[in-house]
């Protein structure tokens, strides 16, 4: 089985296109409901998201211990606190309305699952209209992880940006510190300002976005690796925030 000329196609499709690894799941996201496949593999694995809404949204993202269940932590998350069963992967904070972004990382066996907590135009969190999908993952896929085409590193005084090219491009986010940091990745439109994110954030989301919003993670443990698949417009200024730590980093895009 197999002409040598298959072979060859194989090999190059474990890295491209764009560096989404061969074992690429699809993920839509809309009002109110994530649209994905109950159970995938493990190992290297590629989420394409997608919001095909008409709303922003997020993809927290959690694994649970053994025996418990989505409806655990749906009532966990009711009683107001994080729990230890359940550990915090962190995924894309804010995906606007009809982005795509493509996350490579490495998963472990488990019960994983996505959230979204964005608030709805009557105030609600997306959770409690049902925004929330568990999955299982189990075995090893033979996924490899991406060659990045450039990077973005936290450590704990701030963000180091390697030259980002226009286009789709894949990029390492990658956290060199000692303490947990957050890459919240936005451009704002012309004319807006941070303050009107702030506007907009305290109206529910309404109207339309004064920011971009591709891609980004929530906050990462020291030492971890996320591969993200984002398109970047050409002579475009980008901003990627960490909240927490109160530091912030701008690159403008080639063009
Ligand atoms: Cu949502």
């Amino acid at each position: 089985m197999g002409a040598p000329d298959e072979t060859k196609e194989a090999e190059a499709s474990q890295t491209s296109p764009g560096g989404v690894s061969e074992n690429a799941v699809a993920v839509n996201a809309t009002e109110y409901t994530y649209e994905m496949p109950s159970e995938i593999e493990g190992g290297v694995v590629s989420f394409e998201m997608e919001n095909t809404g008409t709303l922003p949204h997020e993809f927290g993202f959690a694994r649970l211990d053994e025996g418990k269940t989505v409806e655990d932590l749906e009532k966990a998350f009711e009683e107001g606190g994080p729990s230890k069963w359940a550990e915090d992967l962190a995924g894309v904070p804010l995906l606007g309305a009809g982005r795509r972004v493509t996350m490579t990382r490495e998963l472990n066996e488990g019960t994983h699952v996505f959230f979204c907590f964005l608030p709805s135009p009557e105030g609600q969190p997306h959770i409690q209209l049902g925004m929330i999908q568990g999955f299982e993952v189990s075995g090893t896929s033979d996924a490899e992880l991406p060659e990045p085409d450039s990077s973005i590193v936290a450590t704990d005084d701030g963000f180091e940006i390697e030259p980002i090219e226009p286009g789709l491009q894949t990029l390492e986010l990658r956290n060199d510190g000692k303490k947990p940091h957050e890459f919240a990745l936005f451009s704002l439109e012309p004319g807006k300002e941070l303050r009107d994110i702030d506007k907009w954030f305290g109206n529910s989301l309404k109207g339309e976005s004064p920011a971009l919003f591709p891609g980004g993670i929530q906050s990462i443990e020291p030492g971890t690796v996320i591969y993200e698949d984002i398109e970047f417009e050409a002579g475009r200024t980008y901003q990627v925030q960490d909240f927490e730590a109160g530091f912030e980093e701008e690159f403008t895009v080639s063009g």
